[in-house]
C-alpha cells in the first residue's frame, strides 16, 4: 500500500464521513453510520488500489483515531468532527475542572466577546491537555491556547461529550468560562 497517499486518504474519509458522504453517492444513517462496503467500493472507484485491509490500517492505525467501525464491522463512521446533522448518541460526560481550546490571535476577539462557538460543525471542539489544544492551534497559524471552566459550567447546567477518540465536546462557551492560558 506503499504508494496511496496515507494522509490525503484520511483526509478524503474525513470529508465523506463527516461532511458529505452524498459526493459519492453514500448513504448516512442518523447516528452517522455509512455500510463499510459501500464506502470501500466508492473511495476505490477514485483510488483503485484502495481495499478493506487498508481502511482497517488507516481505522486501527490513525494518530487521532478518527474513525470506528460497529461492532460487526458492517458500518463505519468518523467519531467526531461532523458538519452533517448527525446524532452520535454519545453519553454526557463529567469533565476536568479544566478544558483546552486551541485557536488563533486573529480569532481572538471576536471569540471573547461571544465565546466559542460550534459554526459548521456539531459542537465546539475542547482539548483535555495543552499539548492537544497547541496542535489544534497550530493548524490555524501561531497558537493561542484558551482554558475553558468545564467543570464550572458543568455546574451551571451545560453538558458535555467526549467523542469515542478523546475529544470534548460541547454545544458552545459563554466567554465568563474563557480565559487566555
Ligand atoms: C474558531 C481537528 C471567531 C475556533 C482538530 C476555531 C479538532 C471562533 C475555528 C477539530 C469563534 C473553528 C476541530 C468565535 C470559535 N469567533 N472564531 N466566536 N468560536 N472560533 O475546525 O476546534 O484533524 O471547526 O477557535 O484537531 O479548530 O479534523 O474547530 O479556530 O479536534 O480530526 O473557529 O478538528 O480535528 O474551526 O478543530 P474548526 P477546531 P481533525
Amino acid at each position: 500500500h506503499g504508494c496511496m497517499d496515507w494522509i490525503k486518504l484520511e483526509k478524503l474519509l474525513s470529508f465523506l464521513l463527516r461532511h458529505s458522504p452524498e459526493t459519492l453517492n453514500l448513504n448516512m444513517d442518523a447516528s452517522g453510520w455509512v455500510e463499510t462496503d459501500a464506502l470501500v467500493k466508492a473511495v476505490k472507484f477514485k483510488e483503485p488500489k484502495f481495499d478493506l485491509k487498508f481502511l482497517q490500517k488507516i481505522v486501527k492505525d490513525s494518530q487521532k483515531q478518527r474513525f470506528s467501525f460497529s461492532e460487526d464491522g458492517s458500518k463505519i463512521r468518523a467519531n467526531q468532527g461532523h458538519s452533517v446533522k448527525v446524532d452520535l448518541q454519545l453519553s454526557p460526560a463529567d469533565p476536568p475542572e479544566t478544558l483546552y481550546h486551541g485557536t488563533v490571535e486573529r480569532f481572538l476577539d471576536s471569540i471573547m466577546q461571544e465565546g466559542l462557538k460550534k459554526g459548521d460543525r456539531q459542537h465546539v471542539h475542547l482539548s483535555l491537555d495543552l499539548q492537544t489544544a497547541e496542535k489544534v492551534g497550530t493548524r490555524r497559524g501561531k497558537p493561542i491556547i484558551l482554558t475553558v471552566s468545564a467543570r464550572e459550567m458543568q455546574q451551571d447546567g451545560y453538558v458535555f461529550y467526549v467523542s469515542d477518540n478523546g475529544v470534548w465536546l460541547t454545544e458552545n462557551v459563554p466567554p465568563q468560562y474563557l480565559d487566555l492560558q
